[in-house]
């Protein structure tokens, strides 16, 4: 009787271990299937579901499926949402200590980019997020921006000025296409290609990668090498379902998280290099921009105005400083 007590016991408690379900936190991105962000994430998903023998693993929903960067920030917050990778931009006005890394030729290569993001300060901003609802879990690269104009090229600050250009939902983006004398329009990332193609805008401003896969050289053919700015990507997790996890498991998010930077890095330098020539082969052509200085003076006055509290200014003076 015992022995088959312990029998049904047994049972039982196997029943119970594959009764477990496997749960797919639901992560959001604005880029296509197989671009670099979208690839890491699923990669960390398979971290995470082999670490945790497969009761956890991530959804990826790609193409804005789940709206626009800032529609998934009030979503993540409000926890109808597990996950997001976002750039940094759009939680400048969130959260001010991302301000620091998204600053206008504040990283002097991506070497150094890596580095600062790597230590102290970006370990920094990412616990910056939580009185905000976020667990920033890693950084991603973003490669450096520029400007990239439908009618005609930019190659001094001079021709800059009067053009209209989409930014990203940022004050601080406002302020840095302003003070290169532009009229900035922010707005989502997903009605930026018809935006060109109507000439609602004159152009906007972004990395090779993101030029290239969302076909914005079809509609805006000078790819103005000004570099303004190496604003990075974000990992981000829902707190309010973080809270709800325990510890071990969130140490499990988080490994896997930073696990997938270097695949995530590996992927991006060989993304950049290929994007480039896709959009060149379309038709796209590279302004080089002579005198990069005239843009990096015109940028005192956004720091003055962003990098505005002892905080921020700490922050910027040290990633200026890392070497
Ligand atoms: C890309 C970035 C996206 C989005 C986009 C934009 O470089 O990866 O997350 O922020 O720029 O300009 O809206």
């Amino acid at each position: 009787m015992a022995r088959l007590f312990r029998y049904a016991l047994t049972t039982l408690s196997i029943a119970a271990a594959f009764a477990v379900q496997a749960r797919d936190f639901r992560s959001a991105d604005v880029h296509p299937a197989d671009y670099p962000t979208v690839e890491a994430v699923k990669q960390m998903g398979k971290t995470l579901s082999a670490a945790s023998k497969g009761k956890y693993g991530v959804k990826v929903y790609p193409a804005g499926a789940l709206g626009s960067e800032r529609d998934t920030i009030e979503q993540l917050k409000i926890g109808g949402l597990d996950m997001m990778r976002i750039n940094a931009a759009p939680l400048n006005n969130i959260v001010p200590e991302t301000l620091a890394i998204s600053m206008p030729f504040v990283f002097r290569s991506k070497e150094h980019m890596r580095k600062v993001l790597d230590g102290p300060v970006g370990d920094e901003i990412l616990a910056a997020m939580a009185p905000q609802g976020m667990i920033g879990l890693a950084y991603y690269d973003s490669g450096a921006r520029s400007l990239y104009t439908a009618k005609k090229p930019v190659k001094s600050l001079a021709d800059v000025k009067g053009m209209k250009i989409r930014v990203q939902q940022s004050d601080l983006f406002v302020a840095m296409i302003e003070a290169m004398g532009a009229n900035a329009t922010p707005m989502p990332y997903g009605e930026v290609y018809t935006a060109l193609k109507t000439g609602i805008i004159d152009g906007a401003e972004n990395n090779w990668p993101s030029y290239e896969s969302s076909r914005h050289f079809e509609a805006a053919k000078y790819y103005d090498e000004t570099e303004h700015s190496m604003v990075p990507e974000v990992l981000v997790f829902s707190k309010k379902i973080w809270d709800t996890l325990p510890k071990e498991e969130q140490e499990m998010i988080r490994k896997a998280a930073k696990e997938s930077v270097p695949y995530m890095r590996k992927l991006w330098d060989e993304r950049e290099v290929k994007s480039r020539k896709v959009a060149e082969a379309g038709g796209a052509q590279v302004v080089p921009i002579a005198n990069k200085k005239e843009f990096q003076d015109a940028m005192k006055p956004v720091y003055a105005k962003f990098a505005n509290t002892p905080k921020l200014q700490e922050l910027v003076k040290k990633i200026q400083e890392t070497k």
